[in-house]
């Protein structure tokens, strides 16, 4: 795969990109990257300019973004030319699995208040991280990017990792313990003790369907309506296992 960003501060890619998985998964061969400075792409040096109709902040010229688009977009065919914007469909796993299935993507990372309306017009798909705002586009670049690389073939480690996350089935991961056995009191369950595999496997899932019930019963709908009522004591161990105060409410986020 091949990723070529557009931003006006190509310095904030440096490090996420050479460090740990996306450093490695570059050196590998299983992605390039190449980041584009916006400033490069401007003849005289500027790429903003003020508002029409007044107001605070500068705006990004949609002359000097499309002129770098193009430029790339005359070496290069992409599957997707994605705009980072707040305003965006909300980025989900579902969409990391699409994505992580191309040749090549384009990314646009807006700063400063935006980028100016019609840049709209030249791009296939405008993606947000979430509904918080942010200061530019970059660092939800990184997200997309992290979460694109990580499910490509080879980049992982452990191939089979990337299929058991939270969320490729609509469930959260379940509980994960390495030594000490005992921390301050804080005992590993004793089945991950047991030698037993198919045991283990089947208290994971379990554990998976209880923590996604407990947690984020809005990610999987069928846990409530398709499968067999929860054992009581089971579901009373997760409960105490997710902490006294129970699970983050959707209304009311934990401090
Ligand atoms: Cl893509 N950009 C900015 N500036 N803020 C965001 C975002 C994007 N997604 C969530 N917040």
């Amino acid at each position: 795969m091949h990723i070529d960003i557009i931003t006006a501060v190509p310095e904030i890619f440096n490090s996420p990109l050479q460090a740990s998985i996306l450093g490695r998964a570059q050196k590998n061969g299983i992605v390039s990257i190449q980041v584009h400075n916006l400033h490069n792409y401007s003849p005289n040096g500027r790429i903003d300019d003020y508002p029409y109709g007044g107001g605070a902040g500068m705006i990004i010229r949609v002359d000097v973004v499309v002129a770098a688009m193009r430029h790339l977009q005359h070496h290069r065919q992409y599957d997707e030319i994605i705009y980072l914007t707040p305003d965006g469909h909300r980025l989900t796993q579902a969409l990391l699995n699409r994505l992580s299935l191309c040749k090549a993507l384009l990314l646009i990372a807006g700063h400063y208040k935006g980028i100016d309306e019609r840049v709209r017009h030249f791009v296939t798909l405008e993606v947000s991280i979430g509904d918080y705002v942010l200061t530019g586009g970059e660092i939800p670049a990184l997200v997309l990017i992290d979460g694109i690389v990580r499910l490509l073939p080879g980049a992982l480690s452990d191939a089979s990792s990337a299929l058991e996350d939270s969320f490729q089935e609509g469930l959260l991961g379940s509980p994960l313990y390495t030594r000490p056995r005992e921390f301050e009191g804080l005992r590993v369950p004793d089945i991950l003790l047991s030698g037993n595999h198919q045991a283990i496997a089947a208290w994971r899932a379990e554990q998976s369907r209880l923590r996604t019930l407990l947690r984020r019963p809005d990610l999987n709908p069928n846990l409530f309506h398709d499968e067999v009522p929860l054992p009581p004591k089971l579901a009373e161990e997760t409960a105490s296992q997710l902490g006294k105060s129970g699970p983050p409410s959707q209304e009311e986020e934990p401090s």
